[in-house]
């Protein structure tokens, strides 16, 4: 237990204010665990699979209206309206309380009624980390407890950390209350949903969802809406980056870490099987990196999470052997589809589809069924000490000092294979034109470019043009020496066929190969518009079958769509409202006096 006033006095307004029948304070044991699970099984939510094929694990189908994040329905609460920037929906926090609390009115009130109010004390972070942060989520979900186990470090051993120490409250209810003896659904949710933030209270409240970034308040919530603002004021960095340590077959080691858009295949490279002889990469993180400057000058990384909440579809052997098997026990399968044995499949998971699936809406499927036998944004919750490759250092404490920091994303042309930024404020500028084109993943129109800097469009709690200008000082506050060098990479350019020319995945050791030589100083690039090139022949191409020319067509440099590119970001950087720092704009001009050169 705790004795922590703000806690305890926290968790008793909360309780009074949401009404559940009683308060449950989760110990993180395993027995709890099994207990709660049981209940969902009990309930209809879970379905337990297979103990042959998959020990301790779930399989659990949502509500169909409730499988994504909803943007939409997501607020930054600042005092100021211009502080939540033009990239965030705003309301003033007053008037937001009022809507979510207000005695009688409040979607709030009452809403955990016929239901157990649980109590999550968990840890962004190794436990006693100085990178790490504190949460308390209180849920009306056993979905979420059983979540939140596996993606955060949670429970008693928390409160004895927190002792009389700060945390950020997180209030999250599916909306559903029950009336005495009315029988619950295997999925409660509200189809009114807030998922708000008050960054200067540095507290989260979520209404309505129980998928995901929605419900899992330490993830995106907590990990990059309110960190991004806890790290401005405390000048250090919250980053939607994996983090991996790469080591060279003469047995040196550097760790980089790395933003791309979503469809880029994060969590792949975050579990890189590397095809060259005698490299290694092993997994720290495969979705957010907190780094903070240690004693030495160096940039250090930790994983907040403990788990991976990854994406099902296009999971596979070949595309990502790792992440497979940390899920291979002790897992949560949401959205997915059910073979007749009792364990789970998903499109892509296999070259030969089941003959019999039950769907993740629950009907029966076959290869000849319309739609397919998983939601696309159906998900894996799997921990991470569960991955082959976890890197020896990813609960260290300290953190993992980090070399480089790759920018990413989806571009058919344009955009060369691998760029290293000329220093900082050019990778921040590279950082803050992240691109990528939409696929099919996606609603809308396929192939159109969409901005999203930093990968933190979503993600960001503050004014982006104030996040871009945070990424300038941090760089003039450093020691330039001892900063992570900056790339740009982009494994999706295509060829006049419009087939893509790089081979990608095991493949992409090749270009790591390039950055981490260069970050060693190697004569091996060539200044250019696009930042340092690969000299001809950089690239180790051995074993693989790409002609000189078609490496060549990777690294193009063309006057006319260079300077058309530079117009496009100007103008996306003119749509923040003039909070775009003057670094970047200046940085616009000098690139397009390069192309002009050329
Ligand atoms: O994850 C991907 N990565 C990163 C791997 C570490 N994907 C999948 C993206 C969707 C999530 C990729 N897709 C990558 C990639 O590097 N590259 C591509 C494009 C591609 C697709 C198929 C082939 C090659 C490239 N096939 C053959 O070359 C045979
Ligand atoms: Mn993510």
């Amino acid at each position: 237990m705790t004795t922590n006033k703000k806690l305890l006095q926290w968790v008793d307004e909360m309780a009074a204010l949401c009404k559940p029948d009683k308060v449950y304070w989760c110990d993180g044991s395993q027995e709890e665990y099994d207990r709660i699970a049981a209940e969902l099984v009990e309930n209809g939510t879970f379905q337990r699979l297979n103990d042959e094929l998959r020990p301790n694990s779930y399989i659990c189908m949502s509500d169909p209206s409730d499988v994504a994040r909803v943007e939409d329905r997501t607020f930054i609460c600042s005092e100021k309206e211009e502080d939540a920037g033009p990239t965030n929906h705003w309301m003033a926090p007053a008037e937001m309380k009022k809507i979510l609390t207000a005695e009688g009115t409040g979607l709030f009130d009452g809403c955990m009624k016929g239901r157990t109010m649980y109590v999550i004390p968990y840890s962004m972070g190794p436990l006693g980390s100085n990178i790490a942060h504190i949460g308390v989520e209180l849920t009306d979900s056993g979905y979420v407890v059983c979540n939140m186990r596996i993606m955060t470090r949670m429970g008693q051993k928390v409160l004895d950390q927190l002792g009389d120490g700060d945390f950020v409250p997180c209030l999250h209810s599916v909306g559903k209350p029950l009336a005495p003896g009315e029988k619950d659904v295997p999925w409660p949710c509200n189809s009114t949903k807030y998922i708000v933030h008050f960054p200067e209270e540095r507290s989260i409240m979520s209404y309505g969802s129980g998928y995901g970034g929605n419900a899992l308040l330490g993830k995106k919530c907590f990990a990059l809406r309110i960190a991004s603002v806890m790290a401005r004021d405390g000048g250090w960095l919250a980053e939607h980056m994996l983090i991996v340590g790469i080591t060279n077959p003469k047995g040196e080691k550097k760790y980089i870490a790395a933003a791309f858009p979503s469809a880029c295949g994060k969590t792949n490279l975050a579990m890189l099987t590397p095809s060259l002889p005698g490299w290694r990469v092993e997994t720290v993180g495969d979705d957010i990196a907190w780094m903070k400057f240690g004693a030495d000058g160096r940039l250090y990384a930790v994983n907040p999470e403990y788990g991976f909440f990854g994406v099902a579809p296009g999971t596979s052997m070949k595309t990502n052997e790792n992440a497979l098997l940390s899920a291979r026990a002790n897992s949560i399968f949401t959205n997915v589809a059910l073979t007749p044995e009792g364990d789970v499949w998903w499109e892509g998971m296999t070259d030969e589809k089941p003959a019999h699936l039950t769907d993740w809406k629950n009907r029966p499927w076959t290869p000849d069924s319309p739609e397919p036998s998983s939601h696309p944004n159906s998900r894996f919750t799997a921990p991470a000490g569960q991955c082959p490759v976890i890197d020896p250092a990813w609960e260290d404490p300290k953190g993992v000092p980090i070399s480089a920091i790759l920018f990413g994303g989806r571009r058919a042309k344009e955009v060369p294979l691998v760029a290293q930024a000329f220093d900082w404020t050019h990778g921040t500028f590279l950082g803050s034109s992240v691109s990528s084109e939409t696929t099919a993943a996606a609603t809308g129109a396929v192939g159109q470019i969409r901005r999203d800097p930093f990968a933190m469009l979503p993600f960001c709690g503050y004014n982006m043009g104030d996040y871009f200008n945070h990424w300038i000082q941090t760089g003039k506050k450093a020691d330039a020496s001892k900063l992570p060098g900056i790339f740009y990479v982009n494994w999706f350019r295509k060829d006049e066929n419009g087939k893509f020319i790089w081979p990608g995945y095991g493949d992409n050791i090749r270009v790591l190969e390039w950055i981490f030589n260069r970050l060693d100083g190697a004569d091996n690039a060539v200044k250019t518009p696009k930042g340092y090139l690969p000299k001809p022949g950089a690239i180790n191409t051995e074993g693989l079958d790409i002609s000189p020319e078609r490496m060549n067509s990777l690294f193009d440099l063309n006057k006319e769509t260079g300077i058309a590119e530079m117009e496009d970001i100007r103008k996306y950087y003119d749509k923040f409202n003039g909070t775009v720092p003057k670094e970047l704009y200046d940085m616009l001009d000098t690139i397009e006096e390069m192309y002009e050169k050329l």
